[in-house]
């Protein structure tokens, strides 16, 4: 399995590309990447980050990877920099994705009902285009409110669903409880195990692990409880190890989960 992971390089605070790597890899494909900003830290509790779009580069990495040419299995996206780099991995979907090849999107756009630092309504509305051409979605429940306008997470669910086959919200509190939402011809949810507190980064673990697990065959619900079993057994670790959560998740003794689960593969 080939997969192309689209996502910044944030240079400390685990996640986006330094995470897709070691857990994509952990599901055993082979990755290549495609950075869509360099950044000393990722924007979330940090301060005075440096951030250097790579748009340009971008445009001529894919000119030259054309001249090879490379194709993917799984193409996934995450944090994109600007409106224009979001039509950019349109484009990069039409000419990289082989014809039975999987698109999955994580329309990152916030946490905690709040957007990201540089993301307001009109990157929302650009975002939710590019989540009509994905196969799986990934948002967190503030991401689903931000491209539905609807804070339950049923309805929410329900409003993706008419544009994307496999919407998944990866967890949402509600008056029964904490779950993960997912549609599959109809909505279903399974439950989550809740960890007070907020994890930088748990979203991107999940992500990336959800895209191994997916692109390498396993079946929808197979995937979501496996990957829901390595981001909780990573939760946990990090609750303890890591005094401060900004610097995200500590997975990596957890990677074991998916190398296992890839082993007869
Ligand atoms: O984890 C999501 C993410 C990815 N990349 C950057 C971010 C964030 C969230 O804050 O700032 C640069």
């Amino acid at each position: 399995m080939r997969v192309l992971a689209i996502n910044d390089i944030s240079c400390a605070g685990k996640c986006s590309l330094t995470v897709a790597l070691p857990v994509l890899s952990a599901c055993g494909a082979t990755v290549d990447i495609l950075p869509t900003a360099l950044l000393s830290t990722h924007t979330g509790g940090f301060t005075g980050y440096t951030f250097l779009p790579l748009d340009d580069e971008m445009e001529k990495i894919c000119a030259h990877w054309e001249t090879l040419p490379l194709k993917y299995d799984v193409i996934c996206s995450g944090y994109l920099g600007s409106r224009s780099q979001i039509e950019f991995v349109k484009s990069v979907k039409q000419r990289f994705l082989k014809p039975d090849g999987i698109f999955v999107v994580d329309p990152v756009l916030g946490d905690n009902f709040k957007f990201y630092k540089g993301f307001d309504e009109a990157f929302a509305a650009q975002m939710r285009t590019l989540c009509g051409l994905a196969d799986y979605i990934l948002p967190n429940d503030t991401e689903s409110f931000l491209l539905t306008g609807e804070k339950d997470p049923e309805k929410a669910l329900s409003a993706l669903a008419k544009i994307c086959p496999h919407p998944i919200i990866t967890g949402a509190d509600t008056a029964e409880g904490y779950f993960l939402y997912y549609y599959d011809g109809e909505n279903k949810k399974i439950p989550l195990r809740k960890v007070e507190g907020s994890f930088h980064g748990a979203g991107d673990v999940f992500a990336s692990a959800f895209a191994g697990c997916i692109g390498g065959g396993m079946p929808l619900k197979d995937a979501l409880t496996l990957c829901i079993e390595f981001c909780y057994r990573s939760i946990l670790r990090t609750q303890t190890e890591v005094p401060d959560k900004k610097y995200g998740m500590n997975y990596e003794k957890e990677l074991f989960i998916l190398t296992d689960a890839f082993k007869s593969l």
